[in-house]
Formats: C-alpha cells, structure tokens, sequence
C-alpha cells in the first residue's frame, strides 16, 4: 500500500455500513487521492458493522484499516476525524448526531433521514458542532449534470418554465424478488418515493437553483406480499408461516410540482419500469431553451437553444469529457468517459475540499432537510388525496 503523504493534516476516516453504498464509498476513499491532489491525506482508518467476520472480509476486500461491530466504539475513536454513514436509513440520525457531538464531520448516504423531524434534529447537531455535515445526493456531481447547473445559472435556456424528471429502475417488478430492507418502512421511511425520488427532487433544484414549493402526489404499492428470503433477518414486521412478508412502502412516487421561479415540475419515481435498470431523466425546458440528460448516458448532455435560427436549430449533443468540463481532466482524455462510481469519488473530492479551507461541503445537511420536507409533502398530498379527481362518474345513491 503506497504510503500516504505526510506533508498535509490527516483525515481519518470511519464508514458505517459495507453494502452496496459502503462499496461505493469505499472505492471513492481509495481513489479520491490517486486521482486529485487533495489537500489532506485520508486514512481509512476503519469499518464498522455487526457480524464481525463479515466485517473482516470487507475491510481487507475494501481497503480499510480496521473494524468495529459497533458504530458507537467507531464514532469515539481518536483515529477518527470522519464518519461516513453507509446504513439503512432508519440509523442516520443516530450515527450522524452522536458523531457530530462527537466533533467529528459526517458524510451521510441520502435521502438524510427517514422523517422530517430526525432531519431537523440532525439539522440541529450540524449547527452546534464544529464538523461538515455532507448528505450524499452524489449524481450532481456527474460532469454533465455540473454543466447543466452552469448553463441554467448563466441563463442559457432563460427562465425555467418545465422541470421533467425521472428515475426508473426495474429490480423489484418481478414479485417474487424477496423483501430487503428497503421494502420496510420502519428501516427504509419510504419506497422509491426517497430511495430514488430523493435523487430527482435533489438534481431538479440543484440544478435549477430553485427549490420545489408545493406537490400534488399520488403514491402506489403494486405488491403487497413478498417471499422471506430465509438470510433476511431485518424484517421489522412479522413474517407469515409460509415466510413471505408485508411490503410496507411506495413501490411507485408520481408528483407534479411548482418551482419557486414560477415553472412547473413532473416527477416519477418507480422500481417497476422493466427494461429501466437505472434511468435518471431530466429535461428543463426554459424561456430560452432546453436541456435534456439521461443517466444511461452519462456523459452526454443535450443542449436546445432557442436562439438559434429554426432552420438549424435542434438539440446540440454535448459530450461532456472535456478537460474544462467539471471533474473529468483529472480522469481520461477527450471521449474516454465516466461511469456511476466517479460521482462517489468528486464527492469525496468537494468533502474534503471544504474541510481542508472550511467551507461548508454541498449539499449539506439543511439541503438534505429540504429534500426530506418534499417528500414529506408528497406522502401527505398522496395520504390527502387533495386534488384527486375521478374520472368514471359518480355513482348516484338511487343507482347502488
Ligand atoms: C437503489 O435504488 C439504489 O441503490 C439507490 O439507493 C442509489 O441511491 C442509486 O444510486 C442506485 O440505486
């Protein structure tokens, strides 16, 4: 293992959590330093999770130093300047506000929390401790996305009139896939609507530099039921004789809403799109033009200036690997190309970057907050069924 450089501040770093976002932060931690000169040297001190032979295969597997089977023993280690919240989210407050007391700065997987009231707790610690508090919306930080942000900011397509947004996958629409944690709401607070809802709430008023002001909201759950895989043990409810389990979350999140610049924003999420496996869709359609981006593929950005004459007028495919453009000269030539761990990696970037000069890391945990009250207002709206009209006719009393 090269040794890390010894003429900057160390940052010792403790991750919570080794699953899929533990081995996507894991990557970003080992990379971040071999790709951009940061300004402080990271150690990856340690990993904590509960079974600890498992947690001892992960950490030689991912690059960590050391273990802990308890997140509590991991936040108050003085080796550790760092925490990095890699669970399910019905334990972020707990990690995030205990290491943050702690002193420590916390990146924390998105959405922030489960509930409104445990952001603004978390909120709450982030203000009276001395630590970043980063929440990992990581796809704004795709190169392409970066430019969109710049392009809408420099008025490029004027006055945002349309948000589009969409994020389709399809893991979930074979109702045989058995219950995980994500399917129960005591672990997970919701379905798609803030497992991948969350991402498409964040881009669109990242990207927009607005923020999304009211809802209308219709949530759905296709399936009800699902087999207990028999290592599953994080069910919170009661599984029947014949191991299947309640799903208790949204399987599909569709909302309109209104931007704080006056346009309109439509908003899907859903696991049940087959043939979607990762489909992150933005269109903003503004006074002066349009912008398009699809996560499936990544490094293009679709530019339609209105200005333009009609007679040769038309989207303008921007392939965003360009050494100018945000993040990629330190990555590949010209056309070579990014992929889904890269955004982890220029998170660990900007994390790092604002702790070394003091600035505060985006997005963070008040941006986190304003994620989590959208989706609040979408599970309300939803709930409310406020502006739910049906179409077939009322059935009259005399009729029934
Ligand atoms: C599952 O939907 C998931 O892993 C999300 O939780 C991540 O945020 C997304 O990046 C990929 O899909």
């Amino acid at each position: 293992m090269p040794q890390a450089p010894t003429d900057r501040p160390r940052l010792g770093v403790g991750m919570v959590g080794y699953a899929f976002m533990g081995v996507a932060h894991s990557q970003a931690w080992r990379n971040a330093p071999r790709f951009f000169d940061l300004p402080m040297s990271v150690d990856m001190a340690v990993v904590a999770g509960r079974n600890e032979e498992a947690v001892r295969a992960a950490a030689a597997t991912l690059g960590w130093r050391d273990v802990e089977t308890d997140w509590k023993a991991l936040v108050h280690r003085d080796d550790v300047d760092l925490v990095d919240v890699c669970t399910p989210g019905d334990a972020h407050a707990d990690i995030a506000i205990a290491a943050l007391r702690a002193g420590k700065h916390v990146l924390c997987e998105k959405p922030l929390a489960n509930s409104v009231a445990e952001a603004e707790a978390m909120v709450a610690a982030a203000e009276q401790a001395p630590g970043a508090a980063m929440v990992g919306f990581t796809y704004r930080r795709v190169p392409a996305i970066q430019l969109a942000r710049r392009l809408v900011a420099d008025g490029r397509i004027g006055t945002v009139r349309h948000v589009r947004a969409q994020y389709l996958q399809d893991w979930i629409a074979d109702p045989t896939v058995p219950l995980s944690w994500r399917l129960d709401r005591q672990r997970a607070g919701s379905g798609a609507l803030g497992d991948i809802g969350a991402h498409i709430v964040d881009l669109a008023q990242f990207v927009t530099g607005e923020q999304v002001t009211g809802v209308s909201a219709v949530l759905e759950t296709f399936v009800h039921e699902r087999p207990v895989a028999d290592s599953f043990t994080g069910l919170s409810g009661s599984a029947s004789g014949d191991r299947t389990g309640p799903v208790t979350v949204d399987d599909a999140a569709i909302f309109l809403g209104r931007m704080s610049g006056g346009g309109l924003a439509t908003f899907e999420a859903t696991r049940f799109a087959y043939g979607r496996k990762n489909a992150i869709r933005l269109e903003i359609n503004g006074s002066a033009g349009s912008l398009a981006f699809d996560f499936e593929d990544m490094n293009v950005l679709h530019l339609f200036d209105a200005t333009e004459p009609a007679a040769t007028a038309g989207f303008r495919r921007i392939v965003v690997t360009e050494p100018e453009h945000p993040y990629v000269g330190a990555w590949w030539p010209a056309g070579h190309g990014l992929g889904y761990e890269h955004a982890f990696t220029h998170q660990v970037v900007d994390l790092v970057g604002g702790i070394a000069s003091g600035t505060a890391p985006e997005p963070t945990f008040a941006d986190g907050l304003q994620v989590q009250r959208v989706l609040d207002a979408v599970e309300r709206s939803s709930a409310a069924q406020s502006v739910w009209t049906p179409t077939a006719p009322t059935r009259s009393t005399k009729e029934s």
